[in-house]
């Protein structure tokens, strides 16, 4: 290379990335599948022993063969695939030869061979000199017809400027995939698309949190409101069937039954505030769970008092019924009495006493029932009151409980909303900070590209005028 290609390539950043191109003395010989290659390759070792002749596969990646033997077969011009295989394999070598195979079998091998020459040159200025032959290494009959092949490849390959072609040619990849890489880091591959769906990613997550939110409140307001309506009823009407329950009973009450009664009363009224504590705290935590927060314990079940019945003293009312009892008892016996007297005067006696007994009996029997009844009528109103008394302790209990469970609920609803709501945050900066280093990486990309293109495009520059004096001196000789 000279001085000025030298200066030009000093000056490129070392810090661009360009794959090291490491050079080996071998011939390459590649060429499209069923070309001919291995063919060649074997007649080429045979013939020139002084040089190490290699497949593509027996090169590694990085490596640049001293020459290049580009094989293709004689029976139909190049297509675009072979051309593109050809650029790759000469990437890093200039010194290249172009070889139509199995001429023994393919007459018009030579309009196949004017068409490739001409192809290839149409595909770059650096192939308009490809020097081209026939050639048929594994011919059907005969031997092999190499010899056209050995002597121009022994003519390149001792061409004195072939070590310096070769040199500018591997310096002017690096620089040209540089150049690649620059404009493709500004292009960015698929960073508009990247962009694209961090940009839905996060009206995503915006909309959801809102959505979500709104959602979630809505149903704590009408799973509470639900629960207050049925657990009012629930206690109302457990309070309504004990107090039915409770007037059957004092109905068929007997005497005797009358003293225990209250008590039962105060059981009934016992179970009843029992129930109705179970079913709020069972029913709040179902509203719980539903609404996924935690409601906390319902506490104590609601308490009732039942004081005692009114006592039985009834003085006057007591005198009333004896009189009326009496009254009618006296009644009962003197008609007796004035019944036998007329009857039968022999018994009039017995009949008067008998008459005094069966009065003294009714009026007893009726002061009794009399007595009976009202004690029932006095209990069956007691028991209404003692119930309607639950009843309003019942629902205001209830409406306690649930106003509760409502600000617990309602509490934890906040601190799950603030906690949805910072998570919602983070991944919305997490969002912003990536489209934010996308944007900056395109800024550096381009940053980067126009710092290093016009000194990669002066040392390509160059490289194309030490190219051409090499040509115009080799014309000369
Ligand atoms: N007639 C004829 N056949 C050839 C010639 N060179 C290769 N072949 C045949 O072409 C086929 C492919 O050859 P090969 O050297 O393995 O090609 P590769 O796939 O490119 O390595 C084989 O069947 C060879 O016998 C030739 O010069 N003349
Ligand atoms: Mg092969």
């Amino acid at each position: 290379m000279t001085d000025r290609v030298e200066s030009l390539v000093s000056q490129i950043d070392p810090a661009l990335p360009m794959p090291p191109v490491v050079r080996r003395d071998v011939v390459l010989v590649a060429g499209p599948w069923l070309a001919g290659t291995s063919s060649v390759v074997i007649a080429l070792r045979d013939r020139l022993p002084e040089h190490t002749v290699v497949e593509a596969d027996e090169l590694a990646a990085g490596q640049a063969p001293a020459a290049v033997v580009f094989v293709v077969s004689a029976t139909a011009p190049l297509t675009e695939s072979d051309c593109a295989l050809l650029d790759s394999v000469a990437a890093d070598t200039d010194v290249v030869i172009g070889v139509v195979a199995k001429i023994d079998v393919h007459r018009t091998w030579r309009e196949v061979l004017d068409a490739d020459r001409a192809l290839l040159a149409q595909r770059a200025p650096r192939y308009r000199d490809v020097p081209w032959v026939g050639a048929a290494a594994a011919p059907d009959l005969g031997a092999p017809v190499v010899d056209e092949l050995v002597t121009a490849l022994r003519e390149i390959l001792a061409d004195e400027t072939a070590d310096r072609r070769n040199r500018l040619r591997a310096k002017e990849n690096q620089l040209l995939t540089a150049n690649r890489r620059l404009a493709a880091a500004v292009i960015g591959r698929g960073r508009d698309a990247r962009l694209e769906a961090l940009r839905a990613q996060r009206a995503a997550a915006l909309h959801r949190y809102r959505v979500d939110k709104s959602q979630r409140s809505i149903a704590l307001r009408a799973q509470i409101q639900q629960a207050r309506l049925e657990l009012t009823y629930f206690a109302r009407n457990r309070c309504a069937s004990v107090r039915t329950e409770l007037q059957e009973d004092v109905a068929a009450l007997s005497r005797r039954g009358l003293a225990r009664f209250p008590d039962e009363v105060r059981r009934r009224a016992g179970e009843v505030a029992n129930d109705v504590g179970a079913g709020v705290a069972r029913h709040l935590a179902d509203v719980g769970e539903e609404v996924g927060l935690a409601v906390g314990p319902v506490g104590a079940h609601p308490t009732v008092e039942v004081d005692a019945p009114p006592s039985r003293a009834r003085g006057a009312e007591n005198r009333l019924m004896l009189l009326l009892g009496g009254g009618f008892g006296v009644g009962v016996a003197l008609t007796l009495t004035r019944v036998f007297a007329d009857l039968a005067p022999r018994w009039a006696v017995g009949g008067a006493l008998g008459g005094a007994v069966i009065g003294v009996a009714l009026t007893v029997w009726v002061v009794g029932v009399r007595g009976l009844l009202h004690d029932r009528a006095v209990l069956d109103r007691w028991v209404v009151e003692v119930i309607s008394r639950q009843r309003t302790a019942m629902e205001e209990w209830v409406a306690t409980r649930v106003l509760g469970a409502e600000a617990a609920l309602t509490r934890a609803a906040a601190e799950r909303d603030a906690a949805d709501q910072s998570r919602t945050e983070d991944a919305i900066a997490r969002i912003d900070r990536e489209i934010r280093e996308h944007a900056s990486a395109g800024a550096r990309a381009l940053a980067l590209r126009d710092r290093h293109v016009p000194v990669i495009e002066s040392a390509l520059a160059a490289i194309r005028d030490e190219f051409d004096a090499l040509n115009t001196a080799e014309q000369a000789n």
